[in-house]
């Protein structure tokens, strides 16, 4: 059918055309259905590689040591490399991938800002990133059908259960809480029975939705598992890295203004002696007339 400039849903009208221009459907369907979707080729090779070298980069200078892609045996278990967005040019074309922002900003609304953006830098052994929803930090159960928060995880290096991949649990974002202990293991027999490895290429990008139970599978070979997770939250969360105060002068140029607003530009609350603004009384009008949560 033909999306119409309809009253009732405003904003959901143009999200939902710009994800059928981008040939997005299929996985529009596949986050509704199953909470989370897989973008292949979301990132060109040259870009996935420019990001994988970066990080790198950035991770022996916190450890002081060289660390080999490839062979790696001394970076045991997950390192969290974080504040990545300033760091490197290369790091915003990531933030801005369109098919990516396009699915988040279904699930958080146009107003949605980035929470932080790190590397899970994973060595050979331990026991995985555990079974978890990113709806947390205050959130409280049960959570709601909506998404507060919102991930799009890039594979840098190839996924593979053995290399320690995104591990999912299908569906899991209709349960509306956080697996139980008995719910979070990957391994062994305490292995949770309902979870898979999400398999795919360098390059893919994974998107889930906040409530969706994810971790990641110990590695189990030498070398390292790379990502980059992009992670966005609606407004009224507060967001894990200090963007809003501290982008840095020149940073932003034109044509930037999404990415501004992802930073924080139109935030409403926290002001001064300058009192509520033009941008509070601009979005306490959207708000009340919003229908849907895709606002
Ligand atoms: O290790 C991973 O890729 C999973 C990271 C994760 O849980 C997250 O970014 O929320
Ligand atoms: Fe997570």
């Amino acid at each position: 059918m033909d999306i119409g400039d309809w009253t009732a849903t405003p904003d959901l009208n143009d999200i939902y055309r710009e994800i059928r221009d981008l040939g997005l459907e299929t996985n529009l369907a596949e986050l509704e259905a199953f909470g989370f979707t897989v973008i292949e080729g979301a990132l060109d090779p040259e870009t996935t590689k420019g990001l994988r070298d970066k990080i790198l980069e950035i991770a022996e200078a916190r450890m002081g040591r060289k660390l080999d892609l490839e062979g790696e045996a001394d970076h045991h278990e997950i390192a969290l490399i974080p504040y990545l967005l300033f760091k490197d040019p290369v790091f915003k074309k990531a933030v801005l991938n369109e098919k990516q922002l396009a699915l988040i900003t279904y699930l958080l609304g146009r107003h949605c800002i980035l929470s932080s953006l790190t590397c899970h830098l994973k060595g050979e052994g331990g026991q995985g990133l555990l079974l978890h929803a990113d709806t947390a930090n205050g959130i409280p159960e049960p959570f709601s059908p909506y998404s507060h928060v919102a991930n799009t995880n890039y594979a840098l290096t190839d996924y593979t259960e053995e290399n320690g991949c995104l591990a999912m649990v299908p569906g899991s974002h209709r349960l509306h809480r956080q697996p139980t202990k008995w719910e979070t293991g990957l391994d062994g027999n305490r292995r949770y029975e309902h979870v898979i490895p999400i398999e795919v290429p360098a390059g893919s990008a994974v998107v889930w939705h906040g409530n969706t139970w994810h971790g990641s599978f110990p590695r189990k070979k030498p070398g390292l598992r790379v990502n980059l997770a992009t992670y966005f939250c609606r407004e009224y969360v507060q967001t894990q890295e200090a963007y809003r105060y501290n982008v840095p002068d020149g940073y932003l140029g034109p044509g930037d203004e999404r990415l501004a607003r992802l930073l924080g530009a139109d935030l409403a609350h926290n002001w001064k002696d300058e009192g509520a603004g033009k941008k509070f009384a601009d979005r306490h009008r959207e708000i009340s007339r919003s229908r849907t949560w895709q606002n």
